[in-house]
């Protein structure tokens, strides 16, 4: 296997070569499924960007089409990058989408549309001339003006989007309404905005039910709904959220009190994925959320010689918690078509520094679904009180999988060499807090790979997970593990974790799954189901 295949993911989705990046207008049109993305069609490194064109049906088979959107006016010169579609009501659907139109990248918002609509795959289309639609006025920040929403209609008959940006390292999410979806005027204030968290990007901003895991349109008006706004923070490129209310009337998002902005607040996934950007899908009356999975491997060498880079993550069903807190994600369900030869385990004990392997399923493109159980959280390790103002990573790179613990840690080795000189293990610790106990789920690729290389990016990605282990002493974890990628859902997808991984003998068939428990307490597998997984077509 060569170097440009042995770290290519199979059941991911990835164009043949070249590089991408932010996942853009995803859709669900006529019976079709579009993905839309950021790609540079001459190398794999980020430039040229245009718009690569996906179609699906499924969303897990894909036909890779000619880009659908390039630079060619002045308008778009120097770059195409990320947008929306929205589907208007005469069933037409147009794209948002940012143009840079100098070399200083001073930024404007363009639309396209489809040149034929009775082609199934849309195909061409078509940038009018009457763009660009919205260009940055004198208090706007050209070159922090980009990445507009998917448009939502307000009960007076006005479309509405929003547009990520940056007065004076204040991230907002600009306002702006039409009635024609041609001439857009700025509201006087921005939708949201919050101080010392940096440019917005790639904002994200929908409805969803206090009721059930349904999806819901982003112009849905009725009651028993909150709000989501994500944004994409350019300083240290993780995507966070909060939960809301939406007061129509003043034309503002207000987060929830306990719903923070900034580096503090609820990422979407702990671990490697940016730009994300959901869709309502009607067929199946979910909202599926896309992001993009970049390269850790850092050295620009590393691309040119791969020939590819970035991947898009599997795309999520999300929704609103019971909690009302947090979302909840989750693969979609279309993903377990891909599931081939599986192995089951029920009730299996795991004492102290146990560890076994997950025999008969292929360990470097699986599924694995695991729940774990132990009877009393006396063992919980005290959670230290300095580690409160710590992100969760870096309480995960103090204590790790190896150091022994009371409950926990317990989890999967992942993509393991045979004799553990590499493995990515993702994993549970249960700390017990002053008030309360602090389940940390750990994503540690410190010792994912054998290859010295001072560049590697080999974070220790964690996050907390929010469950009341007191009433039921349970924790759930899924794995997706396909050769270059761990992605993995803590407690039915309260918290994700995705890291990108690059192993030297842990490739393909020499790839090795454990289980292991280096905390005291003894834990139950209760049950463990695990699949190999197919590739699906794309190309
Ligand atoms: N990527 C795009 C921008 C966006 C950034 C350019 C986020 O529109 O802000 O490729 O990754």
């Amino acid at each position: 296997i060569s170097v440009k295949n042995v770290h290519r993911t199979g059941f991911h989705f990835q164009p043949p070569k070249h590089w991408i990046n932010d996942p853009n207008a995803p859709m669900y049109y006529n019976g079709v499924y579009h993905l839309f993305y950021q790609y540079n069609p001459k190398g794999s490194v980020w430039g040229n960007i245009v718009w690569a064109h996906s179609v699906s049906k499924d969303l897990i088979n894909w036909i890779h089409l000619e880009p659908a959107i390039y630079p060619s006016k002045k308008f778009d010169k120097y770059g195409a990058w990320s947008g929306s579609a929205t589907i208007l009501p005469n069933n037409k659907p147009v794209i948002l989408y940012t143009g840079v139109v100098d070399s200083h990248d001073t930024q404007v918002q363009n639309y396209a549309i489809p040149a034929n609509l009775s082609d199934p795959f849309l195909r061409k289309w078509v940038k009018p001339n009457n763009n660009p639609l919205i260009i940055p006025d004198n208090s706007i920040n050209k070159t922090k003006f980009r990445d507009p929403t998917t448009a939502w209609m307000g009960v007076d008959g006005v479309w509405r989007i929003v547009i990520g940006s940056m007065r004076k390292h204040r991230g907002m999410a600009l306002l702006y309404r039409s009635r024609d979806f041609i001439k857009w005027v700025k509201a006087q204030h921005p939708l949201h905005s919050s101080p010392h968290t940096g440019n917005w990007e790639c904002p994200d901003f929908f409805p969803v039910s206090l009721n059930n895991t349904n999806g819901l349109d982003a112009s849905y008006r009725g009651k028993n709904v909150k709000y989501v706004l994500k944004n994409s923070l350019d300083v240290n490129r993780f995507d966070y959220y909060t939960i809301g209310m939406y007061d129509t009337r003043k034309d503002r998002y207000i987060p929830d009190n306990n719903s923070i902005d900034g580096c503090k607040g609820l990422r979407l996934d702990y671990g490697n994925f940016y730009a994300s950007k959901s869709f309502y899908d009607p067929t199946k009356n979910r909202r599926i959320v896309w992001g993009w999975t970049n390269e850790s491997d850092v050295l620009p060498d590393d691309e040119i010689k791969k020939g590819w880079a970035g991947i898009q993550a599997i795309p999520r069903k999300v929704w609103l918690d019971h909690s009302g807190k947090q979302l909840i994600q989750w693969p979609i369900e279309e993903l377990e078509t891909l599931r081939k030869q599986k192995i089951q385990l029920n009730n299996k004990k795991l004492s102290k520094g146990e560890m076994f392997e997950v025999k008969g399923i292929s360990a470097s493109q699986s599924d694995i679904e695991v729940s774990f159980s132990f009877s009393s959280l006396n063992k919980a390790e005290q959670f230290d009180p300095n580690w409160a103002d710590l992100y969760a990573q870096d309480v995960c790179a103090i204590k790790g999988s190896t150091i022994q613990g009371g409950l926990g840690p317990f989890g999967l080795a992942t993509l393991a060499s045979k004799n553990l000189e590499e493995y990515t293990p993702v994993f549970f610790r249960v700390f017990k807090a002053q008030k309360n106990y602090k389940v940390l789920m750990c994503s540690d690729a410190r010792r994912s790979t054998m290859r010295q290389n001072e560049a590697m990016y080999k974070p220790s990605f964690a996050g907390y997970v929010d469950v009341d282990l007191v009433d039921m002493k349970k924790l759930s974890l899924r794995s997706l593990i396909d050769n270059s990628v761990v992605e993995s859902f803590g407690a039915g997808g309260k918290t994700c974790i995705t890291s990108r991984v690059y192993p030297t003998l842990a490739i393909h068939d020499n790839a090795h799954l454990f289980v292991f428990n280096n905390g005291s307490e003894t834990i139950t597998i209760e049950t463990l189901n695990a699949w190999s997984m197919d590739v699906p077509k794309m190309h």
